[in-house]
């Protein structure tokens, strides 16, 4: 923290030396444009960013107040009939010198909330809605008529908003301070750490560092595979509460924990956990909301077992991976119950969406007697029809290295929306392109840790400025600090913050001896 000040200072000391004081009028932005767009409106208004909430990579630790400009740009492809609200936040003083793009989540592109952060920080940051808002809901945007895809809203979503946010941003920036960003950087988890990717893979100029984190890259496969613990349950004809499928994880876990070598809650080697449901078949456990006793029965044994597989078509093809041990089921698998024996299918609304409007252009089609071929043929139709507007998986990241950039991945094992072996897989094909890969994008696993933060698990929370010190100091990671987080109970009690070093893949986080809730305690084996 002490040399981000300083270089912070250093920065924003070169940029004032006689430079004007900057105005945020619609004038000075006047000169924005792309020669793919028209520009339907601008507004430059200048307002007090207040940050109190304290999360993500820029969290400040007292509550800030910073004069920002901020820029709206609306604006359309002629011929694509789609309205994109792109913002620009400027901090009227104090700018460091860079600029950062901000990621979405789900099906939101991004959003105006994620600026406040980053300009508090001294970033002259920009995030785009993609031409929908974040509320609306899938259909209505989607779909342009019944039965019709909008195309040019997926492809704006997918990644042409991105690339436009980032050179209107970066050019809003010059227009305003009088120069250009010295560095410029992506920040996102999710559907965030997606867009990153698709940043370093199709523009890989725009930014010298991405933090690109639990991300939602092979979309095309893990939206659908997103859906297969409720397909599971309606197969088997099974809606099991979430204390059962919830008190199946806590059996799991208490077998495997001590694998690692540490009895902390924590899977460290997922590969190495064997356990087997079936043998907690008949165990009674004690539920809340709704109360009661039941027994793990066969059905919800075979449900889990069968989720942690992951999705395969009639023919036993495996069509996707399934989940960790130690992620929650109830997201992806969750019911709700008016009794412990009486509960009903309760979608993750993304792959339910994904299923019937998107692949089958129908909002209002009935999923609960979906039949495992209907499943299978629909996946198969999502690869076909979206891995090249979604599935963001080019494992040739050359023009990106060339380019002189950086990425860094870190991914929860505990991660209960997108199975965590999906990066894996996707870090291992480019590994195998390029034995260099280490040089410019490292990925870090972070067991115990739930989709983008959360769980038992260590949090690696400095990795954003990690992600500046290896683009600005040449500082590589070869290991990412992380931390539980001390809200973490265990028995009523506050658990102590654990401090541990994240591994570079294909390293593995490897206990060593010692005290387990400090980092010296773990090596990188
Ligand atoms: C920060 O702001 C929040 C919300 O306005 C307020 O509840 C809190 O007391 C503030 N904290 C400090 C340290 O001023
Ligand atoms: C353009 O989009 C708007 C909704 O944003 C819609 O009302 C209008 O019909 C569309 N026009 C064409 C030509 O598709
Ligand atoms: C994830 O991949 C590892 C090997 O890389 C394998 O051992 C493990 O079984 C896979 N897990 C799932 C849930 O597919
Ligand atoms: C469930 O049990 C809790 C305490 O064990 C009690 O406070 C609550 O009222 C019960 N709820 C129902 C619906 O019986
Ligand atoms: C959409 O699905 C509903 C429910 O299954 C069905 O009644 C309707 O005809 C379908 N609409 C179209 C356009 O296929
Ligand atoms: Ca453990």
């Amino acid at each position: 923290m002490g040399m981000y000040e300083s270089s912070h200072l250093l920065l924003a000391g070169s940029i004032a030396l006689g430079a004007p004081t900057p105005k945020c009028t619609g004038s000075t932005f006047a000169s924005l444009s792309l020669p793919n767009i028209n520009i339907l409106s601008m507004t430059a208004t200048t307002a007090q960013t207040h940050v109190t909430k304290l999360t993500n990579a820029f969290a400040p630790t007292t509550n800030t107040s910073t004069e920002t400009c901020q820029v709206t740009i609306t604006y359309t492809h002629p011929g694509w009939n789609d309205t994109i609200n792109t913002w620009v936040w400027l901090p009227t003083s104090s700018w460091n010198g860079r600029f950062v793009g901000m990621g979405g989540g789900g099906w939101v592109t991004g959003q105006q909330i994620a600026l406040g952060q980053p300009v508090s920080q001294g970033y002259a940051a920009v995030s785009t809605d993609g031409g929908h808002d974040a509320s609306a809901s899938t259909e209505s945007w989607a779909l342009s008529s019944e039965g019709n895809l909008n195309w040019p809203l997926l492809q704006d979503f997918s990644a042409v908003a991105l690339d436009e946010a980032a050179s209107l941003g970066k050019s809003a920036t010059q227009l305003f301070y009088g120069s250009r960003p010295k560095y410029s950087y992506w920040n996102g988890c999710s559907t965030g750490g997606r867009q990153g990717h698709m940043m370093a893979q199709r523009f890989p100029t725009q930014y010298d560092g991405i933090l690109a984190a639990a991300p939602a890259i092979n979309w095309d496969k893990f939206i659908p595979a997103e859906y297969w613990p409720q397909l599971v349950m309606g197969l088997f004809d099974y809606y099991p509460s979430a204390c059962e499928v919830n008190a199946i994880t806590t059996f799991a876990i208490a077998a495997c924990d001590q694998l690692d070598g540490v009895k902390d809650g924590i899977i460290s080697l997922p590969g190495q956990c064997k356990f087997d449901p079936l043998s907690v078949v008949g165990k009674k456990v004690q539920c809340s909301s709704p109360n009661g006793t039941l027994k793990i029965s066969r059905k919800a044994a075979q449900f889990a077992a069968a989720v942690w597989a992951g999705p395969k078509d009639s023919h036993g093809e495996k069509l996707w991976y399934g989940f960790n041990h130690e992620a929650p089921l109830t997201s992806l698998g969750g019911t709700t119950c008016t009794s412990l024996n009486d509960c009903s299918p309760s979608p993750f609304p993304i792959t339910a969406d994904w299923l019937s409007t998107i692949l089958s252009r129908n909002a209002s089609l009935d999923l609960s007697s979906l039949t495992l071929d209907e499943f299978a043929h629909l996946f198969r139709a999502s690869i076909n029809e979206f891995q090249s507007v979604l599935g963001t998986r080019d494992t040739d990241l050359t023009e990106f290295k060339s380019a002189g950039g950086k990425m860094l991945t870190w991914h929860g094992m505990k991660d209960q929306l997108i199975y965590y072996n999906g990066t894996v897989d996707y870090y291992t094909q480019v590994l195998e392109a390029d034995p260099d890969v280490h040089d410019y994008y490292r990925f870090f696993p972070a067991p115990g840790v739930e989709h983008c933060g959360g769980g038992p698990g260590w949090y690696p929370g400095d990795s954003f400025q990690v992600l500046v010190d290896w683009v600005e100091r040449g500082k590589a990671p070869e290991r990412l600090r992380a931390r539980t987080t001390p809200t973490a109970t265990t028995g009523g009690a506050v658990a102590p913050t654990r401090t541990a070093d994240l591994c570079p893949f294909p390293n593995v986080m490897t206990y060593v001896g010692g005290n387990p809730d400090r980092a010296e305690a773990f090596a990188c084996k």
